[in-house]
């Protein structure tokens, strides 16, 4: 097979979406005037009030990074002792336990939707376990209701890592409030979907919670004179939520972008033996991923990230390495025996999916990983 020209410039799996630079010169301009830099201005207001909004669920609170947030929630959730998570996330969910002083516990993840399995959730509860924490991988949701009966049953809080998950068409959260957990944490980092350039958000139905996590975004501060609980500074910069604000208007048509690029990838690689798209042709357009399996594609993951590497082609490994094969976890004993996840971990591939793309470098992007299975392929025939 003839190897297709390569790409010119990079392509990265993701790229922000950016507005008219003049429109956030005016708000910019308006900033100068009022002299409102952070500390929960308009728009910051304004951002918090469009997303809650959007979300139509539970209560919102706007971050300066989803990191950030998921400590603030998970410290607002008073846990002790263990956590259960997922391994196969990025690392910053699993830092967030840590953070804490709290111990990690990790759990395999169910091997179709490639999110914690509820079944090992119950097999790693001991009597220290106070709370769960499960990814939305790639905008996949967690089995919820299932998690909901394991965490009633044995008396845990629930937080979910929905960083991912952002980003689809009303509604977000398709299981309304019960599917929240006790919170959910959003990023809205450069590199996803919606952005801020840099932030996140929590969201919970519970309105006692709610209040704590608004004090604990701004250092615990209720009032000049009260300071009732913890905090950190969370909160997001005008200049951050004024992109944010400008950027959610063109959240739809980017969507919409995507999932035409989507379904080119899928029309050009349905049929290839050991090539699936677990990600990006759903609701959630945040990663279109491929899972190769070295067995009946003839081609590693790995392989193929290094044959398209140098074509121009960048994509990402997300998520490896696994959580627990990091040296700060890897000791702990549930960081071995997690076949499900340590099989996504060495076959999951992020491939460039965002509305700066044409459909024809995606349509060359699908040309080179035939061209590079069919170049595998032959060495193994040779
Ligand atoms: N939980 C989960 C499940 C997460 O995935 C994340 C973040 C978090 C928690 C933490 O949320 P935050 O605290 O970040 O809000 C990136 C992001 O930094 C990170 O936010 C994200 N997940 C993770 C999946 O991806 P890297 O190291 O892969 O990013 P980087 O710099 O290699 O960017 C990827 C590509 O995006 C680049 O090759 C080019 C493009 N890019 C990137 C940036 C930063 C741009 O075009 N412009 C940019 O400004 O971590």
């Amino acid at each position: 097979m003839k190897a297709p020209v390569p790409f010119s410039k990079p392509l990265y799996v993701s790229r922000p979406m950016l507005p008219p630079v003049e429109d956030f010169i005016a708000d910019v301009r308006s900033m100068w005037e009022t002299h409102v830099l952070t500390n929960m201005g308009p728009y910051h207001q304004s951002l918090e009030f469009a997303l809650q909004a959007r979300v139509g669920t539970g209560r919102l609170s706007v971050w300066n990074n989803g990191t950030n947030a998921l400590v603030g929630g998970l410290a607002a959730l008073d846990l002790t002792d263990e956590v259960i998570v997922t391994p196969f996330t990025f690392p910053a969910t699993v830092h967030a336990i840590a953070a804490l002083g709290l111990t990690p516990v990790f759990a395999d993840i169910d091997p179709m939707t490639l999110t914690i399995s509820p079944e090992s959730i119950r097999e790693r509860i001991t009597p220290q376990t106070s709370g769960i924490l499960g990814t939305h991988i790639y905008g996949t949701s967690c089995d919820t209701s299932a998690i909901a009966t394991v965490a009633n049953e044995h008396g845990l809080r629930v937080m979910y890592d929905g960083a991912h998950s952002f980003g689809r068409k009303a509604p977000v959260f398709p299981g309304g409030e019960s599917a929240l957990g006790d919170v959910t944490m959003l990023s809205f980092h450069a590199t996803k979907l919606f952005h801020a350039v840099e932030g996140g958000a929590l969201i919970t139905a519970d309105p006692e919670l709610d209040e704590r996590i608004r004090y604990s975004r701004n250092f615990g501060i209720r009032s000049e004179d009260s300071v009732p609980t913890t905090g950190l500074n969370g909160k997001m910069s005008e200049l951050h939520a004024a992109m944010g604000i400008r950027v959610l208007d063109m959240l739809d048509d980017e969507i919409d972008r995507r999932h035409e690029l989507g379904r080119i990838y899928d029309e050009m690689l349905k049929d290839i033996p050991g090539i699936s798209i677990v990600a990006g042709l759903g609701d959630s357009a945040q990663y279109l991923v491929l899972r190769i399996s070295k067995d009946e594609a003839g081609i590693s993951r790995d392989e193929l990230h290094d044959l398209l590497r140098p074509r121009n082609i960048i994509c990402r490994k997300y998520f490896h390495p696994l959580c627990s094969d990091i040296p700060a976890y890897s000791s702990h004993p549930s960081a071995r025996d997690l076949p499900h996840a340590e099989l996504a971990a060495q076959e999951c591939l992020a491939m460039p999916y965002h509305g700066g793309l044409t459909p024809s470098d995606v349509r060359r992007i699908c040309e080179t990983v035939l061209w590079a299975r069919s170049e595998a392929l032959e060495a193994i025939t040779a």
